[in-house]
């Protein structure tokens, strides 16, 4: 098998679904921290269609405490061991090498990285090694974090632009420690070190993004601009549990705009969206 076919390509937008076996991410913390609930829950989302699960064991939210490396294997493993084993598609989230090169010995496909591999030296070499795909995300450092101002990094009047030459670098990167580029996928890194507007102008500028020629996953699922952009009369955030259809529409439109894929705690929607869009494009066509 090549290291492409080691990515879904349903000939849709993939659909990735999210399990978190951690106690403090914002959208579901806690909720799948034992095994067998984790292994429940990814067992249903496959059953609504996604075409590979995203099993994080800590929390990347701005300000999360560290899991430690032993917890973090200890959460993650075990369900990468049982999904594979059924069959399933799984990529690893987690920023230490270490991490990775178990999982992948445990069979897991591919590895999401939100540092881009900035996290970790032997991040890159160890996929590159592995010959599996990645998921390098835009990311800046806690200090460049702090440098920025409203809980956003500066990126200088044009963070399209920015993200863009950021995740070309880090494409570079990748290939230079021997990452094939059939294998590389870019991630915009919606919320992290950005404010609402950055990231809807990065889902609206998306074109400039597949234009590096990788595959791009968009992830927006839940995510607190959906519960800013949907506030109530008062300014009170929609709920993270009401933000799933607008989640959905974001589907419909990064499909529209090209993405590889897209990463969602509820998978259904999305992938009846992914499905509008591709049977939308082919009516092309038919007209
Ligand atoms: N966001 C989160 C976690 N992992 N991975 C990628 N590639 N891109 C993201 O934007 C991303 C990620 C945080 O969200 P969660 O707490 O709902 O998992």
């Amino acid at each position: 098998m090549s290291v492409a076919d080691a990515l879904p390509r349903p000939g849709r937008c993939a659909v990735m679904g999210v399990v978190n076996v951690t106690a403090d991410s914002f959208s579901d913390g806690g909720r799948y921290l034992a095994h067998d609930a984790a292994l429940e829950h990814a067992r249903r989302l496959v059953s609504e269609g996604a075409d590979l699960l995203d099993v994080g064991g800590e929390s990347t939210r701005p300000g999360a405490i560290r899991v430690d490396e032993t917890d973090e294997e200890r959460r993650v493993l075990p369900l990468v061991r049982a999904l594979e084993a059924e069959g399933v598609t799984v990529s690893v989230d987690t920023m230490r090498a270490r991490v990775a090169a178990r999982a992948l010995s445990e069979n897991a496909s591919i590895i999401n990285d939100v540092s881009g591999g900035l996290a970790d030296a032997d991040m890159l070499p160890v996929v590159a090694e592995h010959g599996c795909p990645a998921i390098l995300m835009h990311w800046v450092s806690p200090d460049e974090y702090r440098a920025g101002a409203g809980g956003r990094a500066d990126y200088g009047g044009d963070v399209v632009g920015a993200v863009r030459d950021h995740l070309a670098r880090r494409a570079d990167a990748a290939l230079a420690a021997g990452v094939d580029h059939d294998a590389i996928v870019l991630d915009p890194g919606l919320g992290f070190a950005k404010n609402a507007g950055d990231n809807w102008a990065l889902l609206h500028g998306l074109d400039r993004l597949t234009d590096l020629g990788f595959p791009v996953l968009v992830a927006a699922s839940r995510k607190r601009f959906l519960g800013s952009l949907l506030a109530d009369p008062a300014g009170e955030l929609r709920p993270v549990g009401g933000r799933d259809p607008a989640t959905a529409a974001i589907t419909t439109l990064s499909a529209a705009a090209g993405a590889w894929g897209v990463r969602v705690h509820d998978v259904g929607p999305s992938v009846d969206a992914a499905h509008v869009a591709a049977a939308w494009a082919a009516g092309r066509a038919e007209g």
